[in-house]
């Protein structure tokens, strides 16, 4: 067991749970990271509810809404780095290990303080709902991303996000990767998003995506209905052509917007203490 607040020691432990040849595109990192987007992104700026302190997932309200399907995969891959550290959270590790997933494939640093609790009731809970479904459009977004305090700009550099990773029929129904290197972040997919010709699809399943047939892959690349509402909206796609265009730029306002993520909710005096945590449980500060 390592010394309590030793963040280095856990940060290591999940850069080497990362490669799962098995799984997927052979990395956990992916799913990783929609833990950790997923685990905050339940925030109400007007009711201060919801966000990642917490870890609400452990609970059967949260953790099984169908909105969190497939993140159960993500928990299994970070319970040895729980029972290696157990002083930390549930809720820190679960946003740590998003931010040490996004720099191990290659993307920006991103600030992360500890501090969160996790709760040890389901009663504080967020309602289900809030968290985006795919098959909407731009104001479904602004809805869902304004309620946790996004500016355009914000939503549209977390949405490239889906750089990484892919959807699989058995847990949203949607198929498919964004780009063909999804293990790997870049801004391929605002580039893609801007330089391909996306075709509407119904899948087998009855459900609606875009898809481009990628030719040295011979597979096809997908789009969301709402990735393709960030180009059809006229708010959104200047950002977007940006980000296609520079990938620092990308990155930097990816890096601020994914820490913002991970912090909703979460009150810290100067010294960067949680102030309004649930218990004392957890309160380490590296
Ligand atoms: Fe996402 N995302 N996401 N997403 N997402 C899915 C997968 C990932 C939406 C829908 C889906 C963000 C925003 C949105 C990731 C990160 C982020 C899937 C497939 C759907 C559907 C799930 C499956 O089948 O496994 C919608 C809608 C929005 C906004 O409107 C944001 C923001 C982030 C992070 C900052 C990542 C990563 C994945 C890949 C997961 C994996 O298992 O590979």
């Amino acid at each position: 067991m390592s010394k309590p607040g030793d963040y280095a020691a856990v940060r290591a432990d999940i850069a080497a749970l990362l490669h799962q040849p098995e799984y997927d595109d052979g990395s956990a990192g992916p799913v990783l990271v929609r833990l950790a987007w997923h685990s905050a992104g339940t925030y109400d700026a007007a009711t201060d509810t919801g966000g990642s302190n917490g870890a609400g997932m452990r609970y059967e309200s949260e953790g099984g809404d169908p909105a969190n399907a497939g993140l159960q995969h993500a928990r299994v891959f970070l319970e040895p780095v729980k029972s290696a550290h157990p002083w930390i959270t549930y809720a820190d590790l679960w946003t740590l290990a998003g931010v040490v997933a996004i720099r191990e494939m290659g993307g920006p640093d991103i600030q992360w303080l500890p501090g969160r609790t996790d709760f040890t009731d389901d009663s504080k809970l967020p309602p289900r709902g809030r968290l985006p479904d795919g098959a909407q459009g731009a104001e479904h977004i602004r809805f869902i991303f304004g309620r946790m305090g996004f500016s355009d700009q914000e939503i549209v550099a977390l949405s490239g996000a889906h750089n990484l990773g892919r959807c699989h029929s058995d847990r949203s129904g949607f198929h498919g990767a964004w780009v063909s290197n999804p293990t790997r972040m870049s801004n391929s997919y605002f580039r893609l998003l801007t330089s391909l010709d996306w075709t509407r699809k119904t899948l087998p399943n009855g459900v609606e995506q875009f898809v481009h047939h990628d030719d040295d892959l011979d597979e096809d690349l997908m789009m969301l209905p709402t990735d393709m509402a960030l180009l059809s909206d006229p708010h959104f796609a200047p950002w977007v052509r940006t980000y296609a265009q520079d990938k620092e730029k990308f990155f930097h306002d990816f890096a601020a917007v994914f820490a913002k993520l991970v912090e909703l909710g979460i009150q810290r005096d100067a010294d960067g203490n949680i102030t309004n945590a649930d218990n004392e449980r957890g309160g380490y500060h590296s």
